[in-house]
């Protein structure tokens, strides 16, 4: 099939099924062209209803075959290069969307909000998605992107009316610097909502840090109609008065001693598992980059103190590996080390020892 043919109504019968396969494979294609040209064509010509098609696109054609990126690149059937290639052609086609339903969005604005990542958040296609859906509801958004530093944010909010600020990350352990930014957001009399999955199942995090949570655009934009309240304008509050469980001072003082906690469990799992001698230098890399993520991971659930955060990334991380051929055991011998070296600390042992109750480890004649 040529590209005109996909604008010259080849695709007229085609169901959201078979239009997710075909994006997927302009994906895989590297062909942005193709990919526009679908979109462009699922939202369709006319312009009653162009806004409530534009939405579906975005929400049943664009996000589903994004979130199948991360299956395919997590399962290691695509590589990073692929995965960076497809998002940059989504982030193409949501903008043909918003190009294609541009003509039938008329009358005031229901309101103004900021939709912006926290900062060192780099997936800012989720929130753009957010912003895009609010705008085809009425909505004035301005959109702020990716990485937004929280100084940056409150001066802009500072400069322009906005009745919220929408607050995005997919990653848990930007929730410290999340939670920041919403004390900071509300502190100048503005309510924050925040989203993505970062914030938990059923935004667990975004609640115990006092901002609104929705799961999805739709969400948002009723959350928004029903209207959210307004906090005092005060000093930005201290991150314990939300999380009391922080005045035990486990979080600072296993964040302080990160570097010292990542070089002894690099010089442990060496002796713990025999293949790594072997490793080559890209491999040790990659090794040191998995155990600074593990400790960060158990950092961040010190700081909102949920022990499913840390199981959750070490059960992810084994899937990872897993998929690249490393079997999940490898991890235990970073998680024995640092039970050892947070022995004094409890309630990380108490987050160690649960994940790797967690961690399934095939017995001896199963494959790992
Ligand atoms: C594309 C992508 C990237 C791109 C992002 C580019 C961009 N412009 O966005 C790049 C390459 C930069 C990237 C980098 C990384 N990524 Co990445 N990435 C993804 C991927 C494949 C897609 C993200 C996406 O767009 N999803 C599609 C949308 C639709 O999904 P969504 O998040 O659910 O969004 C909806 C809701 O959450 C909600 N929502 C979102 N925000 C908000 C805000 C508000 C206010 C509200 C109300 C609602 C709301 O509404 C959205 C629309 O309905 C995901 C996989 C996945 N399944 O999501 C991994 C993923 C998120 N990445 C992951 C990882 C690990 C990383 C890296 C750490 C990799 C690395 N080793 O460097 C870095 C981290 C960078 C950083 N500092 O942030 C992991 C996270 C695992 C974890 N639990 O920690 C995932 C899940 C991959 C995987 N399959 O395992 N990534």
């Amino acid at each position: 099939m040529t590209t005109s043919e996909t604008t010259t109504g080849a695709h007229e019968a085609l169901t959201y099924t078979e239009l997710r396969e075909q994006l997927w494979r302009a994906l895989l294609d590297c062909d942005e062209t193709h990919a526009v040209a679908l979109v462009r064509f699922a939202v369709g010509e006319g312009t009653a209803g162009r806004a409530a098609a534009a939405e579906r696109v975005l929400l049943e054609l664009i996000a589903p075959v994004q979130e199948r990126v991360g299956i395919e690149w997590a399962a290691d059937r695509i590589t990073v290069a692929q995965e960076h290639a497809a998002t940059a052609i989504n982030e193409r086609c949501i903008s043909a969307v918003a190009d294609a339903a541009a003509p039938a969005l008329a009358g005031p604005a229901r309101g103004r909000v900021t939709v912006a990542c926290v900062d060192g958040e780099w997936h800012a296609l989720p929130a753009r998605l957010v912003a895009e859906v609010l705008r085809l509801r009425g909505w004035g958004v301005d959109y702020l992107g990716a990485q937004v530093p929280t100084e940056h944010l409150i001066a802009h909010l500072h400069q322009r009316t906005s009745d919220a600020v929408l607050l995005s990350s997919s990653i848990p352990s930007h929730l410290p610097t999340a939670h920041a930014a919403i004390s900071a957001c509300q502190a100048t009399g503005i309510p924050v909502m925040a989203g993505g999955a970062a914030f938990g199942p059923q935004g667990r995090y975004a609640h115990r840090m006092r901002a609104a949570w929705a799961p999805d655009a739709v969400g948002a934009h009723t959350l928004l109609e029903q209207g959210l309240d307004r906090p005092a304008v005060d000093a930005a509050r201290l991150p314990d008065l939300d999380l009391p469980h922080l005045t035990d001072q486990e979080y600072t003082l296993v964040r302080q001693g990160k570097r010292q906690l990542v070089k002894q469990t690099l010089a442990d799992i060496e002796d713990a598992f025999p293949p790594m001698r072997s490793y080559s230098e890209l491999q040790r890399e990659r090794t040191a980059e998995d155990i600074d993520h593990i400790v960060t991971s158990l950092i961040t659930a010190l700081y909102v103190d949920d022990a499913e955060l840390f199981t959750t990334f070490v059960a992810w991380t084994a899937g990872i590996l897993g998929a690249r051929g490393v079997p999940a055991r490898s991890l235990l011998p970073a998680l024995d080390s640092l039970l050892h070296q947070l022995n004094d600390f409890p309630r990380a042992t108490g987050i160690l020892a649960e994940a790797r109750g967690a961690l399934t480890v095939p017995g001896p004649g199963q494959p790992a």
